[in-house]
Order: C-alpha cells, then sequence, then structure tokens
C-alpha cells in the first residue's frame, strides 16, 4: 500500500505529463495542488480513504478523490500509466530546464525526437535547435545555460560539503549588526548525509539590508531571487542557499518550519489542530481568537503542543513523534563531548599521511583520552597493508611514542575480513592486539547468499572484533553490499562483536535505518572517524551525527567509556 507522499509524487507526475500534453492548465493545476493538499492530511490516510472523506479537503475533489483511493488501494494508477507509455520518461527532466515551457518541448520532440535532456544537448551542441521553427541561436544558447542549471541544481551535495560551505557564511550573517540570531536549518540541521541545498534563517528588522549583506559575501555568485522574506543566492560552488528572514518574535517558529523535516511537520501539523493551534512557518496560533502563541525559543513549539523536544537529528517521523509524546525519547543521546576515544585511524604505515605521534597529539589536543592505531592489514595490499615484520617495528613505534604522549595508544588493526569470512593476520596475532576492526574492502560483488555467509562467519569468530564501515556504501559513487543485514546483526548480537558508525562524510555507515535495529538487538557502537591524516579527525562529528540519527545513546557506545573501560570491552582475546 502506497502512503501519501508515494501518492502526492505520483499525482505530480500525472501534472507534468499532462503539461506536457499541452491539457488545460487547470487540470494540470489540480494535480499539484492535490498533491500538496495530500501531504499536509492529518492522520491515517487508509481511514480516511475507507471512510469516502477525502473531499472533505480543500485542494481534492471527486475526480482526484478516485484517482487516490485507487493508488492507495492498488500501488497503481491506468491514466499514469497510459501517460508514462505514451510519453519518453526523459521529459519530465525537460520541464524543469528553466524557460522550456511545454509547448517549446512538444516543438522540439516533433521536430527533432528530443526525448530527454541528453538529447536535448547534444542537439543545441550540433546547433540543430537554432533550425527548428521558433527558435534561434540565442535560444539554444539559453537552453544550454539552463541545462548547465538544471545539472548543478539536481547533484546533492554530501554533508561535509555542504557544512563547509554553511560555517563561512553563518559567520558573516552573524558578523552584521543587524542580525539578532542566525542558524543554519534544512536537511544540514538533520545532519542528513547529503543535502539538496543549504537553508539558512535569520532573525533581522531589516531583510532588505541582509539581501544585501549575504550578496556582498564573496563565495556568492549570482542572486537568484530576493524580497521581504529572504533571499535566494547561489554560491560559486554551485551550492544554492535559501535565506529567510523574520523579526525575532517569528525567530522560533521560522526555524522550525524551515527545518523540517517535511514529514516531521505534517505530522506535528495535525497534533497542533487536534490540540486547537495551527501550527506553520508564521508560528503557532489559538484557532479560537486567532492569538499568537508567545515563542522564546524553537523547543516553545513542542511544549505546547505538550511534547518532549525533538533533536534535530531524529525529526524524519520515524517513530520520533510519538515517542515524544509519550516522554520516552532518549534524553541522553550520544554527544561530541561524551567521546573519549578516537577509534579506527590510519598512520603511515599504512595509507595514512600522518605518523603514529601526529595523530596521537592531535587526537590529545582534541582532549581524547585514547587513541586506536588501527592500520590495514596486509591483504589490503592496495592500501599498504602492514605484514608482520612492519607490525613489530609499528609496535616498537607505539612503545616509544606512549613515553611522550598522555594519550593512551592502542595497538590495532583494521583486518580484512577474507573471502571466506576468517580474518587476515594469524589468530596469534590477532589476539595481541588491543582492538580489531573487521571490514570487507575485496569482492564487494558476490552475491547476497554468500556475502551474507561471509559476514555471518566473520562476526562468530570467537575473538571481538568490530564490524568496519558495515554497508560499504560510498555515497554518490558506490551501492551497499548485497547483504540480508538483519542476518549479521543477529549473529552479532549472539556473539562477541560491536559495529562501527563510521564518519567519513563519503560513508557514514552504518547508517541510521540499520543502527535502529541493531539498537533493538542490544548491539554495542563505537563512534569512529576512519582518519587517514590528522584533519580526519574532525570526522567525529559526522559519526555522532549519524549515531544520533540511529537514536544511539551515550551508554551504547563503547568509546565514551574511560580508556580502561574500553580498553577491556574490546580485548579481541
Ligand atoms: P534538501 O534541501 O533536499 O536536502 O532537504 P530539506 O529538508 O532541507 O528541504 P528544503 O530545502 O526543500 O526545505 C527546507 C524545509 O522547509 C523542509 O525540511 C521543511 C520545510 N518545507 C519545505 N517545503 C515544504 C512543504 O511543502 N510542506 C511543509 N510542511 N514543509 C516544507
Ligand atoms: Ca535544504
Ligand atoms: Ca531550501
Ligand atoms: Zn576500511
Amino acid at each position: 500500500m502506497l502512503d501519501k507522499f508515494a501518492i502526492a509524487k505520483a499525482l505530480r507526475e500525472v501534472g507534468l505529463l499532462l503539461e506536457v500534453k499541452g491539457e488545460n492548465p487547470f487540470k494540470v493545476r489540480a494535480y499539484e495542488s492535490g498533491a500538496r493538499a495530500l501531504e499536509d492530511l492529518p492522520g491515517d490516510l487508509a481511514a480516511v480513504v475507507a471512510a469516502g472523506r477525502l473531499t472533505e479537503t480543500r485542494g481534492i475533489g471527486e475526480a482526484l478523490a478516485k484517482k487516490i483511493a485507487e493508488l492507495h488501494r492498488t500501488g497503481r494508477l491506468a491514466l499514469l500509466e497510459e501517460l508514462r507509455a505514451e510519453l519518453p520518461p526523459g521529459v519530465l527532466d525537460l520541464l524543469q530546464i528553466p524557460d522550456l515551457g511545454p509547448k517549446k518541448i512538444a516543438a522540439l520532440r516533433a521536430a527533432l525526437g528530443i526525448a530527454g535532456v541528453e538529447d536535448l544537448k547534444a542537439a543545441c551542441l550540433s546547433g540543430r535547435v537554432r533550425a527548428v521553427k521558433g527558435f534561434g541561436e540565442r535560444s539554444e544558447q539559453k537552453i544550454l545555460e539552463g541545462i548547465r542549471r538544471w545539472e548543478a541544481r539536481d547533484a546533492r551535495l554530501l554533508l561535509s560539503v555542504a557544512l563547509e560551505g554553511a560555517e563561512p557564511l553563518l559567520a558573516h550573517l552573524r558578523a552584521s549588526p543587524q542580525v539578532q540570531r542566525a542558524d543554519v536549518a534544512g536537511s544540514l540541521r538533520r545532519w542528513k548525509e547529503t543535502v539538496g541545498d543549504l537553508d539558512l534563517v535569520a532573525a533581522s528588522d531589516h531583510p532588505a539590508a541582509l539581501a544585501d549583506h549575504l550578496a556582498a559575501h564573496p563565495p556568492v555568485a549570482e542572486v537568484m531571487a530576493r524580497g521581504e522574506a529572504g533571499s535566494r543566492v547561489r554560491l560559486a560552488s554551485g551550492l544554492q542557499v535559501d535565506l529567510r528572514v523574520a523579526p525575532a518574535a517569528g525567530y522560533p517558529a521560522l526555524l522550525h518550519h524551515l527545518t523540517g523535516s517535511k514529514a516531521h511537520h505534517v505530522r506535528l501539523r495535525g497534533l497542533a489542530r487536534d490540540r486547537g493551534y495551527t501550527l506553520s512557518e508564521w508560528g503557532l496560533v489559538r484557532l479560537a481568537d486567532g492569538q499568537p502563541v508567545p515563542l522564546g525559543e524553537e523547543a516553545d513549539v513542542y511544549r505546547a503542543l505538550g511534547m518532549q523536544w525533538v533533536p534535530p537529528e531524529l525529526r524524519e517521523d520515524q517513530g520520533e513523534v510519538e515517542a515524544a509524546l509519550e516522554g520516552r525519547l532518549p534524553e541522553d543521546l550520544v554527544r561530541a563531548e561524551d567521546v573519549r576515544g578516537m577509534v579506527h585511524c590510519h598512520t603511515q604505515y599504512s595509507d595514512g599521511r600522518a605518523s603514529i605521534e601526529e595523530m596521537a597529539l592531535a587526537a590529545e589536543a582534541m582532549g581524547m583520552e585514547y587513541l586506536t592505531i588501527t592500520d590495514h592489514s596486509p591483504s589490503a595490499a592496495y592500501a599498504g597493508g602492514v605484514r608482520l615484520d612492519r607490525l613489530e617495528r609499528q609496535w616498537e613505534e607505539i612503545e616509544r611514542v606512549q613515553e611522550r604522549v598522555r594519550v593512551r595508544l592502542l595497538r590495532g588493526t583494521e583486518s580484512d575480513i577474507l573471502e571466506d569470512g576468517s580474518l587476515d593476520y594469524p589468530d596469534a596475532v590477532l589476539e595481541r592486539m588491543d582492538v580489531v576492526i573487521a571490514s570487507i574492502h575485496s569482492r564487494m560483488k558476490m552475491g547476497e547468499e554468500e556475502m551474507t555467509r561471509r559476514l555471518v562467519r566473520a562476526m562468530r569468530l570467537p575473538l571481538f572484533k568490530i564490524w568496519g564501515h558495515a554497508s560499504g556504501r560510498l555515497l554518490g559513487e558506490r551501492e551497499p553490499y548485497a547483504c540480508r543485514v538483519e542476518e549479521v546483526l543477529d549473529a552479532i548480537a549472539a556473539s562477541r562483536a560491536a559495529v562501527e558508525v563510521n564518519g567519513d562524510p563519503h560513508r557514514l555507515d552504518l547508517e541510521p535505518r540499520w543502527i535502529r535495529l541493531a539498537r533493538e538487538r542490544g548491539i554495542r557502537f563505537v563512534v569512529s572517524t576512519d582518519a587517514h591524516a590528522v584533519a580526519g579527525l574532525q570526522n567525529l562529528r559526522f559519526a555522532v551525527a549519524t549515531a544520533r540519527r540511529g537514536w544511539l545513546r551515550r551508554a551504547e557506545v563503547l568509546n565514551t567509556l574511560d580508556a580502561g573501560g574500553f580498553a577491556r570491552a574490546v580485548r579481541p582475546a
């Protein structure tokens, strides 16, 4: 059965396809507004459909209600399937190109058989578009420019890249005397692994001056729009930034609104209505007398609705609303300041750039009590895996450096999980380590059955190990390998093992939905950096954020223990 967001998406697609076909604009718009109404529909969709009460919602008429019911019941819509059969899939992308409306698309399709953006780009580059009636050299250039912008807009950025763009911007805004407060909102504040665009919020009585101030920031390449409520700019890096401005009294509601997620908000709006309020970016308003509830902080929104404050990382409608209403949202989610040791760090012995001492001093400067030195094992030859003779030398060096630093150095390895599920290095060597991380770096394309068996076997080995970058995904580059994760988690729960939350911004692995399934099994975690240089130690914040998105509490994270406690908890033998 489809949920309301999936149904809304299908309705939008119908609207767009009808638009390309040149249908009556009112009909086209009905699908878009119907989709929006559906997304904001409070309560249980199944009940509303069953009771035939869809049409009670403004924006949903008789005809649309039928289609929603059909989608809800069958997961399909005959009309949508007809339209898809009639039009090539790429035309939806064409509609997204600025200045390219349905009429022009129809003309280009008829004259050149353009079926998608790639076709259109090629046609522009080879000068075929200018030959079509109604187009010219100038419009060809404009279309190419539009395609370039569309391509840039389509790309989602890594969390870390977005954060790098956001931090100086935020500092720039906060430096303005006309700004009382400013914060990051949107997916970045929720620490999502990728970010579509940056949302910033500022409290100020001078929105126009603030728009100028933002435009004067050197990384801003283009001002795309500006008005009383804020402005939208594009940075030279391609990152799009939405700045929204409100007077101080309206700031908490605006920050809350723009933090999202949309799904979380839909739930809160429903709750607000049940309690006699409306909640929007403009504030929380009592329906009875139209009076706004004064909000000093974002937390006041939740207080007024009779629920716990929900940390931004949890605002995804994944059960946090129910938990906050019942007061069972954990108050002790792991925080960066809880972490007492750096786990999963590489040095020059394998593919790291820093020496043992440099890593140690950097960890010490960050206030860490211990650091695990976990270079690659011999099988990872491409990454300079440490062979036995060099391992002896590394251990000697660790001993020497230990005399000069306060931070406790633990000797370990990131041992390859070999094809058959055994670990690299002989057992006798592994047993002499302080800590063993076990990761897959080879034969990642094996089938689900074989991969699951390989991992279950590795996790069941008697020595304690930490499953490293568990899913193997590289964001935007490599999908997780095929594997029945829950079966591996079952094996971990029954053996001596823990799971890593890897803070490398390309990985952020294990991802939150799997973390939650592991938690349910009582599995323990580490938050790690996978640092290959001193700078990589800063990955800790991404690991912590990802752990929080998976609802991990401090007590579930082994490297919140002191050095002695941690060493006892992870001792291999
Ligand atoms: P992104 O940019 O794709 O990584 O994800 P977000 O969550 O930053 O989304 P964005 O930038 O489109 O909008 C920022 C927030 O504004 C979003 O998290 C919630 C709110 N918002 C935007 N559009 C809607 C909407 O149509 N309905 C509701 N309820 N909230 C919205
Ligand atoms: Ca955003
Ligand atoms: Ca936005
Ligand atoms: Zn690795």
